[in-house]
């Protein structure tokens, strides 16, 4: 570590409850951040990691309204799953929370209402397709219709995933509402947007001059934001699902879920602390805490832009020290999709493999995608196993077990009292145990696991 912090508190990103966890979540965040975690707690540092489930949004909502459940029904039926399959996994975190707890609502609201009253936001009226037979607003999601560049028809309002535009509702040809299937028409609506392009200057400063140490794939998209230019972003929708804008005359609207979720790991330390009796602020609120986000590449710009913007307008908490994202894992050559079922689930894995979560730990690190996507291919992970964890690392600790047995009588002898010792070997090991401590300090996970 750079500077030499107190304590460190780690963050990993809150997986959506609207689907189990899969191989991929596991590669990209949640190893990586656990050895992390169990790295500094060897070194005997402070260490905090916490972690939750991520329960509003509108995929929530839609999964809901498909299956004729309420949103409250799925996300307690993942945030069991996800939270039991991390736990049978060995996933150190010292608290998993969610974001329905009635600790984050009120801190998102009174984060929203601080910032509120500071005139942090800009309110502004637009104009939003409204469904006039289900009575609500339609988020983009929410809005299908024919793509203007390709003519696809089944574009959404705010993308079309064929053609891979990015779009706004108002471009849709025949837009049609996705929950009632009526025409939506245009009607006011008021929300308030957080003004990223004031904090432009602060955030250049910030990440392209002050963490040029940053991983090339975090500070790379983080300045293409950045030179793009950064416009102001809605953070309340209307939707039913979700924490209420604490703002008179917001009846029916809610905080925009990636206001709410990153204030998911504030939330779970407050509720860490409640359960532990112990004081919270020190985590959040002193510069001597060395605060670290892992997270998937898709959540780059919220945790390095929108969120540290967020906490600037508030006033009193600290940014992150680093954001070490990774990359993409794809499973036997194609992306991993929780809503086309195509995953490996880390649930069923452990149905599967029990008692082998090493196993797939050991993998996935070593195929990590650290700087670029990379595949999972169930060829590599038998290949990994069996010539690797087996034929060398597991055939080491059996060989050095035996002869101990055989000559020391099974406990391992003091270095002086051999003056014949191998002083050489005991050097390289030295050596080794440096190497593999600075691979882990930059999260090259990868790397020191090479290295061991
Ligand atoms: N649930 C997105 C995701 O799983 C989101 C992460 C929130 S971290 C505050 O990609
Ligand atoms: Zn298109």
């Amino acid at each position: 570590m750079e500077k030499n912090f107190k304590r460190t508190l780690i963050t990993a990103a809150l997986p959506y409850a609207n689907g189990p966890v899969h191989i991929g979540h596991l590669a990209g965040v949640y190893i990586p951040s656990d050895i992390y975690a169990r790295y500094l707690r060897l070194r005997g540092e402070e260490v905090l990691f916490v972690c939750g489930s991520d329960e509003h949004g509108v995929p929530i909502a839609i999964k809901a309204k498909k299956e004729g459940v309420t949103p409250q029904d799925i996300v307690d039926r993942y945030d069991g799953i996800i939270r039991k399959s991390f736990a049978d996994f060995g996933i150190t975190f010292d608290i998993y929370g969610r974001t329905t707890s009635a600790t984050h609502r009120e801190l998102a609201s009174s984060i929203f209402r601080t910032i509120y009253d500071k005139g942090g936001f800009i309110e502004e009226e637009s104009e939003q397709y409204y469904d006039p037979e289900a009575k609500q607003f339609l988020a983009d999601r929410y809005i299908t219709g024919t793509c203007p560049r390709c003519q696809n028809e089944r574009a959404y309002g705010d993308q079309c995933e064929s053609c891979g535009s990015t779009l706004n509702p108002t471009d849709l040809i025949h837009p049609k509402s996705a929950i009632s299937g009526a025409t939506p028409e245009l009607r006011k609506t008021k929300h308030w947007y957080l003004p990223l392009d004031k904090h432009e200057p602060f955030l250049k400063q910030w990440i392209l001059e002050d963490h040029k140490e940053w991983k090339s794939n975090v500070y790379g998209q983080c300045k293409s934001w950045l030179d793009g230019g950064l416009q102001p972003r809605a953070v309340s929708r209307d939707l039913d699902w979700g924490i209420p804008v604490p703002v008179e005359g917001a009846e029916g609207k809610v905080l925009y879920v990636w206001f709410d979720a990153p204030i998911g790991y504030i939330s779970s330390t407050k509720e860490w602390a409640e359960r532990e009796g112990k004081d919270w602020r020190p985590y959040w609120q002193d510069s001597d805490t060395q605060l670290v986000h892992f997270i998937g590449k898709d959540n780059i710009v919220f945790h390095c832009i929108i969120f540290p913007a967020m906490l600037k307008a508030e006033g009193s908490f600290i940014l992150p020290a680093n954001v070490p994202a990774n990359e993409f894992l794809n499973l036997e050559g194609n992306k991993l999709s929780t809503s086309k079922n195509w995953a490996v689930w880390l649930h069923e894995y452990l149905q599967d493999f029990p008692n082998q979560q090493d196993v797939l730990r050991y993998v996935l690190t070593a195929n990590a995608p650290e700087t670029k996507d990379n595949d999972f291919t169930w060829k590599d992970f038998q290949a990994r196993n069996n010539n690797e964890l087996v034929a060398i690392f597991g055939n080491f600790i059996n060989r050095v077990a035996v002869l101990t047995q055989k000559y020391y009588e099974g406990v391992v002898p003091q270095a002086d009292t051999y003056n014949n010792v191998d002083t050489e070997t005991l050097r390289q090991i030295t050596e080794l145990t440096e190497k593999i401590e600075q691979s882990l300090e930059r999260y090259r996970f990868r790397e020191a696991q090479q290295e061991l």
